[in-house]
């Protein structure tokens, strides 16, 4: 009876060891390859007829490649299999990573751009940014002078939302 037992739980252990190495092995084992599997399965999900590949109306709702799916179809079949989904979408999302600016780079391009104003680069305008809204503080002469740094801090690329509590110290 004990040895049974022994028997059971040794063979019960060996079966937990192996598939925690299993598991391990495929968290660990391949962080090259986690994007490409995560990418399978979403081009599995828009493979409605299952074919193995996807057409054009099968990503038709897919913004990342409603525009580009000739650049995505590397070898001009009209059709995307998982290597040309995988490798676009991948392209596509680094791209929008970029687009989203630090709000340090903000603040240095705010300040450049209002340094460069003829009007305002006498004015101590201080320049401060948070998740893309950008916050001007200080004094100004006058109240086109505040509205002039609130356009300029507009206009600079990657900017969501200007706040301003520029003062105007009157004549
Ligand atoms: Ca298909
Ligand atoms: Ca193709």
């Amino acid at each position: 009876m004990d040895a049974k037992f022994t028997l059971k739980f040794t063979l019960a252990a060996i079966v937990i060891a192996f598939l925690a190495g299993s598991i391990q092995a495929y968290a660990f084992g391949n962080e090259g390859t986690v994007d490409q599997g995560a990418y399978a399965s979403v081009f599995h999900s828009l493979d409605v007829d299952d074919n193995g590949t996807l057409d054009k109306s099968e990503v038709k709702n897919d913004k990342l490649f409603k525009d580009s799916f000739a650049d995505a179809d590397l070898n001009r079949d009209g059709l995307l299999d998982v290597n040309e989904y995988s490798q676009h979408r991948r392209m596509k999302e680094q791209q929008n990573v970029k687009r989203l600016v630090s709000d340090a780079e903000l603040v240095t391009r705010v300040k450049a751009k209002l340094v460069k104003d003829a009007g305002l680069k006498s004015m101590k305008i201080n320049v401060d940014a948070h998740k893309s809204t950008v916050i001007l503080s200080g004094f100004v002469d006058t109240q086109a002078q505040a509205d002039q740094a609130l356009a300029i801090a507009k206009s600079v690329d990657g900017v969501n939302k200007v706040e301003s509590s520029l003062v105007v110290k009157g004549e």
